[in-house]
């Protein structure tokens, strides 16, 4: 029997009955318990044969208080993101139907200030792709614990692992979906993306706020014991060992070191910047997104005016040019009363121009020209002066996004627009010709392309 398992095996089983866990438990069963302990599997089961130096409470904590940092604001974008879609209003806004109390805090999404959803949704996806990089080392830095032998020593110890499983399952189910969805892999998925990542977000952060509880008391103890500027200084050659902890997150048979703290952070933090780099285009837009590369959404471009970013276009989505061409209409309703306009009419209506972006739930966004009539126009004119919200339908004939509901804020700002034109030309078939919605600081999805009918409700 080596040190170690002396030192904790029994050590702990002694202190687990002195707490009183198992005062009943008898001393026949007390000595299996302890013969296991004492004989781990090989490999992995075996402290000894996890060996870096550097790995400890110290370097745990670091990215400990980054995750600590930039979760909850990944979190919180995520929420917003979710109110943005205004799923009060059912229909196709409302993906996560059986929510239930999950929805509290829904709000009605605001059209101002215009840029907001550009925001919010910028810093969730490109924050969220930062921090895989952190995650990836706070996960290398307590593999060790994945294989502790004996699997658990104490219920209460027990249960703490179990939520370990939602803690770190939880941060890489989010992460995987979230990146196949930037990716538009999510089609693969066999499950709805927008319920997953939501209900998965909700019990991945359960598994963090009790997580970061119970941790955050060593945390800090730990940051203190080292000094970060000392450790940016220390070379590979000095690099030590930190002296056994609790956690026994210290190797008790550290190897040379071949890699300094600084290093292990440098890596890290070299690997989030390139991930923010190559990913902060899509948001920013312009000359930087050409930078863009591990952001492949929006690569699809138009031509001349039509020069942005195109989501799906209209042979993805199952458009005819038939469809499009003089014949089309678009039907406004309200109630019993039906309107119908050519384009031409449209046209002929008092036209706006404004300077508004499209943001996609993806993180790319872009900001563009757009002229067209106000939605609150097209509304008066169907006798919907007081809508409470309408629902818009594409000529798609089948899609989630064929058609979005908008609340009477989004309908009756008066930068909402029934865009016919960008930057001065008519809309290009693949953004949205005839005509589609552009309403400020709404989500991309809901900016409805080929727009052919809207239906306009009173409450
Ligand atoms: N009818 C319809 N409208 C749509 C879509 C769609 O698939 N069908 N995609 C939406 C999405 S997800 C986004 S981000 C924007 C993108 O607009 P763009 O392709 O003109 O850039 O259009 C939205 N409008
Ligand atoms: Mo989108």
């Amino acid at each position: 029997m080596d040190e170690k398992s002396r030192k904790y095996g029994i050590g702990d089983i002694r202190v687990w009955m002195a707490h009183g866990n198992v005062s009943a438990m008898s001393a026949g069963w007390g000595r299996a318990l302890q013969r296991v302990a004492e004989h781990p599997p090989p490999g992995p089961f075996r402290r000894r044969n996890w060996r870096s130096p550097i790995r400890g409470p110290w370097l745990t904590s670091v990215f400990g208080l980054v995750l600590l940092i930039g979760v909850p604001v990944v979190f919180l974008t995520g929420l917003l993101s979710y109110a943005a879609y205004n799923p009060g209003l059912g229909g196709a806004n409302d993906l996560t139907p059986d929510k239930g109390i999950l929805g509290f805090y829904l709000f009605d999404w605001p059209t101002e200030p215009l840029w907001l959803y550009r925001l919010t949704q910028g810093v969730h996806v490109t924050l969220g792709l930062v921090l895989v990089p952190v995650v990836l080392g706070k996960l290398w830095s307590v593999i060790p614990k994945l294989f502790d032998w004996p699997p658990f020593r104490s219920v209460a110890q027990l249960v703490e692992r179990l939520s370990l499983v939602l803690l770190v399952g939880g941060i890489v189910f989010e992460m995987a979906t979230g990146i196949l969805n930037i990716q538009l892999f999510y089609e693969v998925l066999p499950f709805s993306f927008y319920t997953a990542h939501f209900y998965g977000a909700w019990v991945f952060m359960a598994a963090f706020v009790v997580h970061s509880g119970i941790r955050f008391g060593r945390m800090v103890g730990s940051l203190r014991s080292r000094s970060l500027a000392a450790e940016l200084r220390t070379p590979t050659e000095s690099t030590q060992p930190e002296p056994p902890d609790p956690d026994d997150l210290v190797s008790p048979d550290p190897a040379p070191a071949t890699m300094s703290r600084r290093g292990a952070l440098g890596l890290v933090g070299a690997g989030s910047l390139s991930l923010f780099l190559l990913s902060v285009g899509d948001t920013l837009g312009g000359p930087f997104r050409r930078l863009a590369l591990l952001a492949p959404r929006g690569h699809t471009h138009g031509e001349g005016a039509n020069d942005f970013p195109i989501n799906k276009t209209a042979a993805e989505r199952g458009i005819r040019p038939d469809e499009t061409g003089p014949p089309w209409r678009l039907r406004l309703v309200n109630g019993p009363f039906t309107r119908v306009l050519s384009r031409e009419e449209l046209l002929d209506m008092e036209l706006h121009t404004y300077e508004l972006p499209i943001a996609c739930v993806e993180g790319w966004s872009t900001s563009q020209t757009w002229t067209g009539v106000r939605l609150g126009d097209l509304a008066r004119l169907t006798g919907a002066a007081d809508a409470a919200w309408v629902e818009v339908e594409s000529l798609e004939r089948e899609g989630t996004f064929r058609s979005a509901r908008l609340r009477g804020n989004q309908i009756f700002d008066r930068r909402s627009l029934l865009a016919l034109q960008v930057n001065g030309e008519d809309l290009s078939l693949d953004h949205g010709f005839p005509a589609r919605v552009i309403v400020p600081a709404n989500p991309g999805v809901h900016n409805t392309k080929w727009v052919s009918l809207m239906t306009f409700h009173d409450r």
